[in-house]
């Protein structure tokens, strides 16, 4: 048996930089994680960064290879009836802009640091569960074949829509809202330099595609498929002749093609559960709250939920303040839900519902000509994309 002040459940984003400012705090914690560090590792995911992200990663001491190699983007291009719009993001939001920089390459660059600092995550750690929530919380859980139990004072749930934390607390202590969308992401990364310098969301009536990047020769792209579609339903060509169809003629004929290094469908919803606390456990990042991905928010969210959790830890340890913990959930619902709201409008603005017929169709091309004529609309969605404060 052990112990720990924090246990971390999950060694994605949420996890992970959680764990890297409660270190910085001289909060001792360890990190209990289903998967390899390489499976981890393998999950090609989110590439925007908000300043806030990029300002917490630098604050843990883990942003010194994002600043060489991110690429700092100040606008994006929104793509329909045949046309590309750019949207000066950083003159709609008083100067600022986002980084666009892998899931992946975050994720290294935190592990990285966490090995080096000593603290302590275990991987392979199978049967996690949780217990004794509202008193004196433990984890028991098998690694290398052996049972192990793991006593702390608080629990924070950072594993992902799919993990334990959430199914842990009782189904009538949680209210869960939700939305789901009846079509998926098919993303392909491919080593060819990207079509455009910023990014591209096109909305075009076969279906909405993004065209994104992960450096200078590397690129991510994405078209909107039926939920029912499987990555291995596309072939390579497939999927670029349809991105070109999707794309109006300037950038469709800039795009360069070759081999799939990866191609994987996502599954598009929207989901909150409230509140984000439950007894001593404390929900953060994907395990709490899901966005499409058209707002480019979810990791996000997850790096500003930790923050509010940090500094709610840090109360209780430094000062014997519980105000912070008291006030986790309402203050990350409060961010969280502007973000669902955003991200729900990039969806339903830029997406094809078939069922919704054409009088919908219409209003997507009347908002979105008004959105690119207006300085209005222009600093709401440049305000929401590059980020609320935190
Ligand atoms: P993660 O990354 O899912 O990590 C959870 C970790 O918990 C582990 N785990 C368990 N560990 C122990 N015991 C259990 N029972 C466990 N169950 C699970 C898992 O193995 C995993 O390692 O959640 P986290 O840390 O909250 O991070 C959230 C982000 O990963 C997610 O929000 C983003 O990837 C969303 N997202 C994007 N976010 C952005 O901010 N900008 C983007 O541009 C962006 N693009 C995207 C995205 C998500 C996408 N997909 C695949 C849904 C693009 C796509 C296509
Ligand atoms: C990505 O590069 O993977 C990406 C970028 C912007 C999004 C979603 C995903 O909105």
């Amino acid at each position: 048996m052990s112990r720990t002040q924090v246990a971390i459940v999950g060694a994605g984003p949420a996890g992970l930089l959680l764990g890297a400012l409660l270190g910085r705090a001289g909060i001792d914690n360890v990190i209990i994680e289903r998967s390899s560090a390489q499976h981890v590792l393998s999950r090609i995911r989110a590439g925007v960064l908000e300043q806030g992200t990029v300002d917490l990663l630098d604050q843990v001491g883990c942003a010194g290879r994002l600043h060489r190699e991110g690429l700092v983007h100040h606008g994006i291009d929104l793509a329909f009836d045949g046309a590309l719009h750019r949207v000066d993001l950083s003159r709609f939001s008083g100067g600022r802009s986002v980084t666009v920089y892998g899931q992946t390459e975050v994720t290294r660059d935190l592990m990285q640091a966490r090995a080096a600092s000593g603290q302590r995550t275990i991987y392979e750690a199978s049967g996690v569960a949780l217990h004794d929530l509202d008193a004196a919380p433990r984890l028991t859980f098998t690694a290398d074949g052996v049972g192990h139990e793991l006593r702390c004072d608080f629990v924070a749930g950072c594993d992902g829509y799919h993990g334990v934390s959430r199914e842990s607390v009782p189904a009538s202590a949680l209210h869960v809202f939700e939305r789901s969308y009846p079509f998926g992401w098919l993303g392909l990364l491919a080593d060819v330099p990207p079509a455009n310098d910023e990014l591209i969301y096109s909305r075009h009536p076969r279906g909405f595609a993004l065209c994104s990047m992960r450096s200078p020769s590397r690129s991510r792209y994405y078209l909107q498929v039926p939920g029912s579609d499987t990555a291995a339903a596309w072939s390579d060509d497939a999927f670029w002749d349809e991105l070109r169809r999707r794309l109006p003629e300037p950038a469709a004929d800039r795009v360069v093609t070759g081999p799939a290094l990866e191609k994987s469908v996502a599954q598009l919803r929207s989901v909150v559960v409230e509140p984000l606390r439950f007894g001593r456990l404390f929900l953060c990042g994907d395990a709490g709250h899901i966005v499409p991905p058209t707002g480019a928010k979810g990791l996000n969210l997850a790096a500003s939920d930790v923050h509010y959790l940090a500094e709610g830890l840090r109360q209780h340890y430094a000062a014997g303040s519980g105000e912070g913990l008291e006030a986790y959930s309402a203050r990350a619902l409060a961010r969280v839900w502007k973000a669902e709201r955003f991200s729900w409008w990039m969806t339903a603005t830029l997406h094809r519902f078939p069922e919704a017929g054409d009088f919908a169709e219409r209003l997507q091309i009347a908002e979105l000509d008004y959105l690119v004529h207006s300085e209005a609309a222009l600093g709401v969605l440049a305000e929401n994309y590059v980020g609320l404060p935190f």
